[in-house]
C-alpha cells in the first residue's frame, strides 16, 4: 500500500506582493536568515526586545528533559504588565478596542480604562481569596469583561481558563472539576441573533456537578431574572465598585502557568493544553479576531495586540445579525485595516453573496487573514477579489491550540502568496512534512507535518497528565511534534494543508486527503461549502461521500450530483470521484467553524450518533441523517 499522501491537486496562481505591501511590511526576510543562522538566537533577541521583562532571563531553551522544554527559565514578568502598565505613559489614551454589542451598544476602552478595569477586577479577585496559581474559569460572551478577566487572572498569578459561552453545563462542569478551579466569572446572559444564551442558569446546572467552585461572579449584561446565592454568588458590578484602580503585578516566573485551554474533544475527554509565560508571550508578539473561547481570541484578541499597544475591535454577536452586512458596517465604522477569520465564514460570506460586503468601503482594509481549517483556493480568490479588492495581502495561517501561535503563514510584503496554501514556515520554526517511517518526503509529495526543533509558544503539557502529553505528541517518531495533520508539499515546495491525519481517506489503497476533494467540489460555481468523508464500502475499502451546501438561492437535483461528480474527476482524477454526494442546507461544524466530518461518517455509516450539543448547528443533524439515507450511490 502506498503510505504516502496522494497529491492531486494542482494550483498555478501566484500573487507576488504588491510594491505598497512591499514597503509597509512590518517583517523582513532578514528574519528568515537570522533565524536559520542562529534559531535560538533569533528567539532571544525576539524576547528581549518584545517583552518588559522584571529579570531578563539568562537561558534560553533548557532541553534536559525533553519534551518538556522550558523557554527563558530564569526570566520574571508579568503579561498584564507587558500588555498593560508599560503602555500608560506615553499611550494611555489609545484605543485598545472598540467593543460593539450585538445589540448596537458600544464602549470604547483606552489602554488606561483597562488598566484601571484590570486592576479592581484583580483586586475583587484577590478579595475573594484568590491566590497565584489558583484556577479560574470565564464563561462569558465576547464582551470586553472577557479580556479583563483573563489579564486580572495574569496580574494576579492565576491560571485562567475560559470555556466557550455557547458549551453545555455538562462541558464546563467537565473543565472545571479538570482544573479543580476554585471561582468562575460569568454573565446573566449573552446575546445570540437577539436571544439570550443563559450562562448564568448553566453555571447553576454545571455546579451540581462539580464541588470546586466557591465563588462565582456574575456580570450583568442581559438582565433578565437570575438566582443568586448567598455568600458564594456576586455581582461583577458590585464587587469591583469599591476597589482600588491600582493593584501591584505579580513577579511570575516566565515557566508559571498563564492559561488552559481545553481542545474541544467530542468523544475522549477534553485535553487542558497548558500554556505559560514568556515563550507565549515570545510567540504572539512575534506572530502577531476571532473569538476569545478560541486559541485564535487568546493570541490574536488578548496577549498579541495588547502587548503590540495596537487598537482592536471587538463585536459581541453573530456576523449576520441583525443582517449579512454586519461585519461590513464595522470594517467601514472603525477603518478595520486587519481583517482575520475561519474559512466556514469566508464561505458563508459566498454563500450570503457579494452584494454585502459591496455595500460598504473596505478600502481600509491591507491584511486578510484565514485560520483553522484548510482554505479552499476558490474561497482565497473569493476573499481576494471581494474582500480584498484585490489590494490586500492574504495570510493563511496554520497553527494550533497547542503550538500557541502561528506557525506556517506567508510574511505578509515578502513572501508570494498561492491561494490555498499556507505557503511556509515561518522565521524560527522547523516544519517538515514526513512519511511514515519519519522521513522528509520531497516536492510534490504528501505526509504527516511535524515539528523538528522546540519553539517558545509551545505547550508545555496537558494538565495534570504528561503521560497524554508524551502519548499525543511525541510518540510517533523519536524527538518530532506530530502535528496530527496531513500536509504536503507542492512542486515548488510550498507548503499545503490536507486536513486531519484521522480523516484521510483510503481509496483502493490510494491515501486521498478530504481537502483536495472539498477543494475541487468548492472550486465549481454552484458549490458555497464541502465536507467529504471515507465510508466504509465493500468493494473499494472506502467509498467517498460528499456534502455540499449550494451557492445563493440554488437548488440542486440529479442532474447538479452527476455535473458534481463528473467535475471532481476532471479536477483531480476518477480516483477521486464521490460515490455519493448529499445537498445540505448547512453542514455540522464546532463552535470554531471546523467542520465535524467524524459525525458525518457516523451519518453516512448509520451508526448511533453521540452527544452533539457541543456542536454550533445541532440542528442539522437530523435532517441529514434522512437526506444521507434517502440518496443513491453511482
Ligand atoms: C488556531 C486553531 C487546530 C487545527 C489544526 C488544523 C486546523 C488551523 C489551519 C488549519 C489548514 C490552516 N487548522 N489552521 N488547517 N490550514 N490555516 O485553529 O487552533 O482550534 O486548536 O485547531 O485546525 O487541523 O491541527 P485549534
Amino acid at each position: 500500500m502506498n503510505e504516502k499522501i496522494e497529491n492531486l491537486l494542482n494550483e498555478d496562481r501566484l500573487f507576488e506582493p504588491s510594491e505598497e505591501l512591499k514597503n509597509n511590511a512590518n517583517a523582513t526576510s532578514a528574519w528568515f536568515k537570522d533565524a536559520e543562522k542562529d534559531r535560538l538566537e533569533y528567539w532571544k533577541q525576539q524576547a528581549l526586545n518584545r517583552i518588559t521583562w522584571f529579570k531578563e532571563p539568562t537561558e534560553v531553551l533548557d532541553d534536559s528533559n525533553a519534551p518538556f522544554f522550558k523557554w527563558f527559565s530564569d526570566g520574571e514578568l508579568n503579561l498584564s504588565y507587558n500588555c498593560l502598565d508599560r503602555h500608560l505613559e506615553t499611550d494611555g489614551d489609545r484605543v485598545a478596542y472598540y467593543w460593539e454589542g450585538e445589540p448596537g451598544d458600544t464602549q470604547e476602552i483606552t489602554y488606561r480604562d483597562l488598566y484601571e478595569r484590570v486592576c479592581k477586577l484583580s483586586n475583587a479577585l484577590k478579595s475573594l481569596g484568590v491566590q497565584k496559581g489558583d484556577r479560574i474559569a470565564i464563561y462569558l460572551g465576547m464582551t470586553p469583561e472577557i479580556v479583563v478577566s483573563m489579564l486580572a487572572c495574569a496580574r494576579i498569578g492565576a491560571v485562567h481558563s475560559v470555556v466557550f459561552g455557547g458549551f453545555s453545563a455538562e462541558a464546563l462542569a467537565d473543565r472545571i472539576n479538570d482544573a479543580e478551579a476554585k471561582v468562575v466569572i460569568t454573565a446573566d446572559g449573552a446575546w445570540r441573533r437577539g436571544e439570550i444564551v443563559p450562562l448564568k442558569e448553566n453555571v447553576d446546572n454545571s455546579l451540581e456537578l462539580t464541588e470546586f467552585i466557591e465563588s462565582v461572579v456574575v456580570v450583568k449584561r442581559t438582565e433578565q431574572e437570575v438566582n443568586m446565592k448567598d455568600g458564594r454568588d456576586y455581582w461583577y458590578e458590585e464587587i469591583v465598585e469599591e476597589q482600588s484602580a491600582e493593584c501591584e503585578p505579580e513577579v511570575m516566573n516566565a515557566e508559571d502557568l498563564l492559561y488552559i485551554l481545553y481542545t474541544s474533544g467530542t468523544t475522549a475527554k477534553p485535553k487542558g493544553i497548558v500554556h505559560t509565560q514568556a515563550g507565549y508571550l515570545t510567540g504572539v508578539t512575534t506572530t502577531h479576531s476571532a473569538d476569545c473561547g478560541w486559541v485564535t481570541g487568546h493570541s490574536y484578541i488578548v496577549y498579541g495586540p495588547l502587548a503590540n499597544k495596537t487598537t482592536s475591535v471587538m463585536y459581541e454577536g453573530a456576523p449576520n445579525a441583525p443582517d449579512e452586512k454586519r461585519l461590513w458596517s464595522l470594517v467601514e465604522k472603525y477603518k478595520v485595516n486587519i481583517f482575520y477569520t475561519a474559512p466556514t465564514a469566508i464561505r458563508a460570506f459566498m454563500k450570503w453573496g457579494v452584494e454585502h460586503p459591496k455595500a460598504h468601503d473596505l478600502s481600509s482594509l491591507r491584511l486578510l487573514g484565514s485560520v483553522g481549517e484548510p482554505i479552499n483556493p476558490e474561497a482565497w480568490m473569493w476573499y481576494h477579489e471581494n474582500i480584498g479588492n484585490e489590494q490586500c495581502a492574504i495570510v493563511d495561517t496554520w497553527w494550533q491550540t497547542e503550538t500557541g501561535s502561528i506557525m506556517i503563514s506567508p510574511l505578509p510584503g515578502i513572501t508570494s502568496t498561492k491561494p490555498g496554501s499556507a505557503c511556509g514556515p515561518l522565521p524560527g520554526i522547523d516544519s517538515v512534512i514526513i512519511d511514515e517511517k519519519g522521513n522528509e518526503v520531497g516536492k510534490g509529495e504528501g505526509g504527516y507535518l511535524a515539528i523538528k526543533s522546540p519553539w517558545p509558544s509551545m505547550l508545555r503539557t496537558v494538565y495534570g497528565d504528561d503521560k497524554r502529553y508524551i502519548d499525543t505528541y511525541w510518540s510517533q517518531h523519536e524527538g518530532l511534534y506530530f502535528a496530527g495533520d496531513g500536509a504536503k508539499y507542492d512542486d515548488d515546495g510550498y507548503v499545503w494543508l490536507l486536513g486531519r491525519v484521522d480523516d484521510v481517506m483510503n481509496i483502493s489503497g490510494h491515501r486521498i486527503s478530504t481537502a483536495e476533494v472539498e477543494s475541487a467540489l468548492v472550486a465549481h460555481e454552484s458549490v458555497a461549502e464541502a465536507a467529504v468523508i471515507g465510508r466504509s464500502d465493500e468493494i473499494s475499502g472506502e467509498a467517498i461521500a460528499a456534502f455540499v451546501t449550494l451557492i445563493g438561492t440554488d437548488v440542486g437535483d440529479e442532474n447538479l450530483i452527476s455535473e458534481l461528480r463528473q467535475h471532481v474527476s476532471d479536477k483531480i482524477g476518477p480516483i477521486a470521484k464521490p460515490k455519493s454526494i448529499v445537498i445540505t442546507a448547512d453542514l455540522p461544524k464546532t463552535r470554531s467553524g471546523k467542520i465535524m466530518r467524524r459525525l458525518l461518517k457516523d451519518i453516512s455509516e448509520e451508526r448511533k450518533l453521540g452527544d452533539v450539543t457541543t456542536l454550533a448547528n445541532a440542528d442539522i443533524v437530523s435532517e441529514l441523517q434522512t437526506r444521507a439515507s434517502d440518496s443513491d450511490d453511482e
